[in-house]
């Protein structure tokens, strides 16, 4: 019975210092009704950074959260992780409307995810500068929106299996059973063109812009590789930083980097035989962000 007792303080002590991923009911402006968790590490850095995780379609915050080695990056380093969460559209997000996520300010999905961002830099005391956002698929494509609409909150974005920013302007859904796929199939456009529907997407902001990672399987027959080569169009244009050569076998054997300019600014990753989605080799991004060394 003692020792019962005892293990039990000892249990809950144990689980008292274990962070977990938990649902925060109101953060403010949310005109779509999305989700919002949040993972504070125990150890969590004084003015911490905060990386904004989307998931793909038809996948939950929860599901999110397990799905990449994020959580023990932000144990062992600090960081805040900030996992919003939509039941719409199959739960897509929702990158296809200009008079919402799609410019700035205007709503959507998008307002709701700056808001969990707002909110979390108060209450932990955010370092504003150090604000980033990834996703996988659904998720990734609405990185490029969340960078092209709001480039005065993320400094830096990666993008799993996406499309380009604004690739979905116009169409009824961007969920995979949609009819129309002509953006996920590689909808072309110039480069300006593609920078144009950025820079119009906050007109007047004459700020920095996100630094961006893009990452693509040629094997993935659901959003074509295609997509992954129009987005570094687009942020080329946007960023001013031109292709500069090519690196096979990194960060592993089926991959081929693209640098663009010094690599800072921009970079893409594409995958040989790699399917939807390419899966997230956090170090890699957490680098790229400049989070850890
Ligand atoms: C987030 O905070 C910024 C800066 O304080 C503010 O301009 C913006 O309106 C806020 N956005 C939302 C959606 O609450
Ligand atoms: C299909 O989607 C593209 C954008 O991805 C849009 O430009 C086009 O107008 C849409 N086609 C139809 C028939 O709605
Ligand atoms: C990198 O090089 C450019 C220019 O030669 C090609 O157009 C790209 O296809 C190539 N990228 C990959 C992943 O091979």
């Amino acid at each position: 019975m003692q020792l019962r007792t005892l293990l039990s303080v000892a249990l809950a002590a144990t689980l008292a210092q274990c962070a977990s991923l938990v649902e925060v009911m109101s953060f403010g402006d949310n005109p779509t009704d999305i989700q919002m968790y949040i993972y504070v590490p125990d150890q969590v850095a004084t003015n911490p950074a905060v990386v904004v995780a989307l998931h793909p379609c038809g996948v939950t915050g929860q599901q999110w959260f397990s799905a990449t080695e994020l959580p023990s990056y932000a144990d062992s380093n600090g960081f805040i992780l900030v996992y919003p969460a939509t039941t719409h559209l199959s739960n897509c997000w929702d990158g296809l409307n200009n008079a919402a996520s799609l410019t700035h300010g205007q709503g959507g999905d998008a307002k709701g995810i700056i808001s969990e961002v707002n909110y979390t830099l108060s209450t932990y005391q955010g370092d504003a500068s150090k604000v980033y956002v990834m996703g996988g698929s659904s998720g990734a494509m609405m990185t490029n929106v969340m960078a092209g609409s709001y480039p005065d909150v993320f400094e830096a974005g990666a993008a799993y299996s996406g499309v380009a920013d604004a690739c979905f302007a116009g169409t009824e859904s961007a969920t995979p059973a949609s009819a129309n796929q002509t953006c996920a199939q590689g909808l072309s456009h110039t480069p300006e063109e593609w920078g144009n529907f950025v820079r119009n997407s906050y007109p007047g902001y004459t700020g920095r812009r996100p630094r961006m990672m893009i990452v693509h399987g040629l094997a993935d027959t659901l959003v074509y590789p295609a997509a992954a080569a129009e987005a570094l169009k687009q942020w080329s244009n946007v960023l001013d930083v031109p292709w500069s050569k090519n690196v096979t076998g990194n960060p592993s054997a089926e991959y081929t980097q693209e640098v663009y300019g010094d690599g800072t600014q921009l970079q893409g990753f594409f995958g040989e035989g790699v399917g939807h989605i390419a899966p997230p080799n956090v170090p890699v991004m957490l680098k790229f962000f400049g989070l850890i060394a």
